[in-house]
């Protein structure tokens, strides 16, 4: 069997619990093959020259973890300012937000270079490489412009938006051509892949060759979307933990005559928090038998602060969720419980099955693991309800969950009402089927999938 290679900006250690599921999945598959893990350690040498670094070595288990320090210029540029300031917001359809003057794009050349080039090092001729999201999409043609033959595979876990969108960029076709080096690429859903294809026949002029194949430059490539998915059994264990049951028991005896709603990520424009709070503040509003009753956890941990459209986010909820305690709360109850820090990975479970409702309402979203992670920690005898957005990537699989546009303010309103109001038999149903769902495409058949169409990619074709 060959080795596997794993490349991402950030790695974990898959042995422990707060890593998640995905650091799991492809720690199993890594261990199985006495696999190594590539990518930045996290830390900053302040003094480092950019585009120069030493690499760390660390063995977990059978799993070689090899990271990289970066310097502060090459952090700044490959990491802030063209990672986060540019191509985050382009992928997520928000060029409004995209700082296309930042000047990142220099770094983020030069730090694909350099993983390349050490990584290069490291590397045996049967190794398979798969490479991870968007801070690393031109390595691949790195690695070829320095000699590499071995199969390269690479996985978009964001969005990709329209051909239109994507050509905003000033880099797009350098960046979108560079994909052609790899030998799959992976995308989260069929709308990417959809979007890729446009782009490719339109931008590139590529061939579609048929059997998921695209020819260009010398090159063919497969393009599929394998939608990620969750450890369904790692997260249940998970709420079987102590932390879960004290969590869950807690938040079930403090809202024993409530109604209790949840909502949990990252701070993060795109997963369309605002709108969550207008739509939760409608509710109060137009049904108001909710007053005194409803009540929504929102966890929103701390995310790229140094980032200036973050720190915009963060006042915007702060003032908005003043603004509905304010106008709703009582002396004994508030309506909102807003929380700008991080949950433990153990606790979550719990908080996910004391509540009602789960309001996954992203503006765009690659997947969404919370959605399955909801999903997967309710009780099937009393389930809560999943309202998704239609833009989360989650939503082509999703589709028993009560599916909402989130800029509509007024009708997620009304579907959260319908969800607090769901008859047992209808939410019974609806759990059943999505369970049924995240439990065949968990977060193995992901990776076992992906694997499998690299390693049955042709063998990869010399530069002509
Ligand atoms: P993220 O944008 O980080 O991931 P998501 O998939 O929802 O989004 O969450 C990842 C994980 O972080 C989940 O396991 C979740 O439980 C955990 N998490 C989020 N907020 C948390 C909080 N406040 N406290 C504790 N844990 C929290 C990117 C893409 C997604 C895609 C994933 C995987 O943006 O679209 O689903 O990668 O491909």
């Amino acid at each position: 069997m060959s080795r596997l290679v794993v490349v991402s900006n950030r790695i974990a250690d898959p042995r422990k619990t707060a890593a998640g599921g995905l650091a799991v999945a492809l720690g199993q598959a890594l261990e199985a093959s006495g696999g190594l893990w590539f990518g930045w350690s996290g830390r900053i040498a302040e003094n480092g020259a950019p585009g120069q670094g030493e690499v760390n070595r660390q063995q977990a288990g059978a799993v070689q973890l090899v990271t990289l320090d970066l310097s502060r210029e090459d952090h700044d540029s490959y990491y802030l300012n063209y990672s986060s300031g540019v191509l985050w917001p382009v992928l997520h359809y928000r060029l409004d937000l995209a700082d296309f003057d930042s000047g990142g794009i220099a770094g983020y050349r030069r730090v694909n270079q350099l993983f390349a080039q050490k990584l290069k090092a490291l590397l045996r001729p049967d190794d398979i490489i798969w490479v991870h999201d968007y801070h690393l999409i031109p390595l691949a043609a790195e690695l070829r412009a320095m000699g590499c033959e071995q199969r390269i595979g690479f996985f978009l876990h964001v969005p990709l938006p329209p051909p239109l969108m994507l050509a905003a960029l000033p880099e797009h076709d350098w960046l979108m051509r560079s994909l052609f080096a790899y030998d799959l690429v992976g995308f989260q859903s069929q709308t990417d892949v959809t979007h890729f294809e446009r782009y490719a026949s339109d931008e590139l002029r590529a061939q579609w060759v048929g059997q998921h194949g695209w020819h260009a430059f010398g090159k063919t490539l497969q393009v599929r979307a394998f939608p990620i998915g969750i450890d369904v059994d790692e997260f249940q264990a998970l709420g079987e933990g102590k932390d879960a049951r004290e969590m869950f028991e807690q938040l079930r005896s403090d809202y024993a005559r409530r109604r209790l709603l949840v909502g949990v990520e990252r701070m993060d424009y795109s997963k369309g928090l605002p709108q969550r709070l207008k739509a939760f503040r409608t509710l109060l509003q137009n049904y108001p038998e909710n007053q005194g009753s409803a009540t929504l956890i929102q966890i929103a941990s701390p995310s790229r602060e140094s980032v200036d459209a973050y720190a915009a986010l963060r006042a915007e909820l702060e003032s908005l969720s003043g603004a509905i305690n304010g106008e709703h709360g009582e002396l004994d109850w508030m309506p909102l419980r807003y929380i700008h820090r991080n949950v433990a990975r153990k606790r979550l479970p719990g908080l996910y099955r004391a509540a009602a409702v789960a309001l996954v309402t992203p503006l765009r979203d690659g997947m969404n693991l919370v959605a399955k992670e909801f999903v997967a920690a309710q009780d099937p005898a009393d389930p809560g309800v999943l309202v998704l957005s239609r833009f989360a990537g989650a939503a082509e699989q999703l589709s028993e969950a009560l599916q909402v546009n989130p800029y509509d303010t007024a009708r997620t309103a009304e579907t959260i009402q319908r969800a607090l109001q769901m008859p047992l038999a209808e939410r019974q149903q609806r759990h059943a089927a999505l369970l049924q769902r995240i439990r065949a495409q968990d977060v193995h058949w992901w990776r076992e999938n992906f694997l499998r169409a690299l390693r049955d990619t042709q063998e990869p074709e010399k530069e002509p």
